[in-house]
């Protein structure tokens, strides 16, 4: 047509730019003309088509949008027919390929349909709006399995996983994961929320439910992927009786981010619990614990953002202590709690100045105030803050001896105690709340675990906290890789078929290369750690020397190195990595706590020290030294190693969360983001193992029914359903290596359904033109 423009779409082999595999087919061949496909433009997007003609490896395409366009026969992929069009599942695309799987979730999107299956996974891709699909009314429905019950679901994912511990007794999980600000805690409380309904009676539920603000309060933070971005990893296992009543809960944390507490970037916020409190105590509270506005805290104002969009701190606070009371923390609890965070917050305010020869003393003014009233909260003389701060007592030649300390030294003792107090009021924390959980007496033994962890991060500066959360979703990875492959292969045992081994990649080079012992990362760090004069920079190189053999790591500039992790590659830095590997509280801040008059500091001071005794060596524990804590890394692995092996004991439920786009708004997918995401976090992977093997299946009575039609009458009227499936297979000239057929299904390489539903198409097709055209001649 006139309006048609004439596009050159350039054939760029660096179309698909991404450090992971994409999953683009041997070139299909696009025989014939009139054939539906997908296009990839300059611009990397996918636009539908179809073929006008093609020769050689070049085609002529009209677009959706009716433009003519040319394009190497490389950068087409075929699109599904119409009767697929938003499928819930993508396992029952004919062709599996990144346009055909990106439109289905698209158009599914659009329609508020934001969950999608992808076989054994649920894909949830958020929605950034309130989408009217969590009321009693759904809950009902996916409880009686009626109405609207049909459609994917997180409600679908937790019944299952309901079913199958009442069934058959083996406990459940539910394994959340995606990229920060996909929407994992919004996905874990929408299943704990299902689980609390249908376990609900025993009164536990709401107790349970209730736990999400608290935690969400003193663990999440606004970072600049996230407004509500959880800075911990969290395993909740809720605990069922023999009628299928919730009986208890018991959280499990990982590695909540110290450093938060002391420093944010800008633009970022430290936890939430501390803007709350400011904002939200009454004057009453805020005398008994001193707190002050956010923006008069050196921890929170130094980065220049104190609110956040739409979210009021004062009625958070509100919420946080309704919160605390269905828990059951009691007041008391509640006051020494905010009483430490106070304390924190003014520990921050603490200032040093140098006096003679880099020594420091604490500035007068605003410091001597900071110190008073931290002292003040925390119980303790204030002459033994400052000591403890500005001084340290070294042994020497059988003496004490109290060395004063420089200014940076006398900032970084600061900090550390903040960040101990805060951490060890987060542990304790989650142990007041599982003291209320506790689950009762009359325990199966059943349980269902969700799990929330921190999502995949990559920002412009990556450091040793950003190392801690990859490497669990490196775990994580791994786990899902190999579950899925696992149940794909159970599947074709189960039907008899020839399952000729699918190679699947896994990230087992980069678990290497992070934990192996002795030459991984984290052996090297501990090693690294225990020199007194190693610093970043030996640490970097030292890291350079030993892993250069490994494929996932590159070196990089000074204290610079790069993991290619199974989402991407990561470059990190060095800087502060000994340091925060260490977490060591010094002597003199452990010994301030535990003389403190009050009973959180002392219990602080008990359980670092804890810490510290179990991790030393008898030989190490006679001679008093404490530098054998085990490190954060190693205690790490550990906490992973143990998650993991809880995990493989039960049945996984995998759901994926995919970030639409980084804007965080509703109805708006960036392709490029979503596509990176399907291809990193596995969703493809998934797909892939599917596509291998035989993704597409039919039982023998849908495929006889479907296209029996497409035979000549002899053949179609046999009654063994087999044999017409088989007259099928034959009469159409489908590749015996296209298909097997197993003892209820028939098993189909990819895209084979597709031209026999294309001609069944045209048949159907070609019978309504010959109707019309009888129906004409008759009128
Ligand atoms: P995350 O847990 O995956 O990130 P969240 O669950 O905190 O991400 O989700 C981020 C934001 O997306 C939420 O605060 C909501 O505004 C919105 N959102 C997510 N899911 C839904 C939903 N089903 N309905 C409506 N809004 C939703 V991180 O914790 O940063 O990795 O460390
Ligand atoms: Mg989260």
């Amino acid at each position: 047509s006139e309006e048609c423009q004439l596009m050159e779409v350039s054939d760029t082999s660096t179309a698909l730019s991404s450090s992971c595999r994409p999953l683009v087919d041997s070139v299909a061949t696009f025989k014939g003309e009139n054939i539906r496909v997908w296009c990839l433009t300059s611009e990397n997007i996918w636009i539908s088509g179809v073929v006008v003609s093609i020769q050689d490896t070049q085609a002529v395409i009209r677009t959706s949008d009716c433009r003519i366009v040319t394009a190497s026969s490389g950068l087409l992929q075929p699109a599904n027919p119409d009767i697929l069009e938003g499928v819930d599942d993508l396992i029952k695309l004919s062709y599996l390929n990144e346009p055909a799987v990106l439109h289905d979730l698209t158009y599914r999107y659009s329609r508020d349909m934001i969950y999608t299956r992808a076989g054994p996974v649920l894909i949830a891709v958020n929605p950034f709006k309130k989408v009217p699909i969590y009321t009693a009314d759904f809950i009902q429905a996916y409880r009686k399995k009626t109405g609207s019950s049909l459609h994917p679901h997180v409600y679908m994912t937790a019944d299952a996983a309901f079913r199958a511990m009442v069934r058959e007794g083996i406990n459940q999980s539910i394994i959340i994961s995606g990229e920060s600000g996909a929407g994992k805690t919004e996905t874990a409380k929408i299943a704990m929320q299902y689980l609390a309904a249908l376990g609900g009676g025993g009164g536990l539920e709401d107790e349970i439910l209730q736990t999400n603000p608290i935690l969400e309060a003193f663990g999440n933070a606004k970072t600049l992927r996230n407004d509500n971005s959880s800075r911990f990893g969290k395993l909740i296992d809720i605990h069922f009786d023999n009628s299928g009543k919730i009986c208890g809960a018991k959280i499990q944390t990982y590695l909540l981010e110290k450093s938060r507490v002391v420093q944010q970037a800008g633009g970022e916020r430290s936890y939430h619990v501390f803007y709350q409190l400011c904002a939200g105590a009454d004057p009453g509270l805020q005398e008994r614990v001193k707190v002050r506005p956010a923006q008069e805290y050196h921890y929170l104002n130094h980065s220049d953002c104190l609110s956040i969009d739409n979210v009021d701190d004062a009625e958070q606070f509100y919420l946080l202590r309704r919160a605390m009371n269905v828990v059951q923390i009691s007041n008391e609890d509640q006051e020494q709690a905010f009483e430490m965070l106070s304390a924190v917050l003014w520990i921050g305010n603490i200032t040093f100045h140098i006096v003679d020869h880099d020594n420091v003393i604490v500035d007068e003014n605003e410091g001597k105030l900071a110190v008073k009233v931290a002292a003040g909260l925390l119980h303790c003389e204030i002459h033994e803050l400052v000591a403890a701060l500005s001084t340290r007592k070294i042994h020497a030649g059988g003496d004490d001896i109290v060395q004063r300390l420089t200014y940076e030294q006398a900032t970084d003792s600061r900090d550390a105690l903040a960040k101990a107090i805060y951490a060890s009021l987060f542990d304790w924390l989650v142990d007041r709340i599982n003291k209320s959980l506790e689950v009762g007496k009359r325990r199966t033994g059943r349980s269902i675990s969700i799990l929330d962890i921190y999502g995949f991060e990559s920002f412009k500066r990556n450091s040793f906290e950003q190392l801690c959360i990859n490497y669990a979703n490196e775990r994580l990875q791994q786990h899902f890789n190999r579950h899925l492959f696992k149940l794909e292969q159970e599947e074709y045992t189960s039907e008899n078929i020839d399952w000729t081994r699918v190679d699947f990649e896994d990230n087992q080079e980069c678990l290497d290369l992070i934990e192996k012992r002795p030459l991984g990362m984290i052996s090297l760090l501990d090693e690294e750690c225990t020199f007194p004069r190693a610093t970043d920079l030996t640490l970097a190189e030292k890291l350079k020397e030993h892993l250069r053999g490994n494929t996932c790591f590159k070196g990089e500039r000074s204290k610079a190195f790069r993991i290619c992790h199974y989402a991407g590659e990561v470059m990190y830095e060095t800087n502060g990595f000994l340091e925060k590997n260490r977490d060591l509280l010094h002597a003199d801040l452990l010994q301030l706590l535990s003389s403190c008059d009050s009973s959180l500091p002392q219990l602080f001071a008990a359980a670092i020290g804890e810490g510290l005794q179990k991790m030393l060596s008898p030989t190490r524990r006679a001679n008093g030294t404490e530098s054998q804590k085990q490190s954060v890394a190693a205690k790490f692995k550990g906490q992973l190693n143990k998650l993991m092996q809880r995990l493989e004991s039960t049945e996984p439920h995998f759901i994926r969360c995919i970030k639409p786009n980084p804007q965080h708004l509703p109805n708006v997918v960036d392709q490029e983001l979503v596509l990176q995401q399907l291809r990193c976090c596995g969703v493809l992977e998934v797909v892939r193992i599917a596509r291998s093997g035989y993704p597409t299946r039919h039982s023998h009575n849908q495929f006889a029914m479907r296209y029996g039609f497409l035979l000549p009458k002899s053949l179609s009227s046999q009654h063994d359903v087999l044999s017409v499936c088989v007259a099928i297979l034959h009469q159409f000239v489908i590749a015996p290596e296209m298909y097997q057929i197993g003892i209820t299904k028939l098993f189909f390489r990819a895209g084979q359904i597709g031209m026999l539903e294309d001609l069944r198409q045209r048949t159907l097709h070609g019978i309504i033109c010959v109707q019309k055209v009888y129906k004409g001649y008759k009128v």
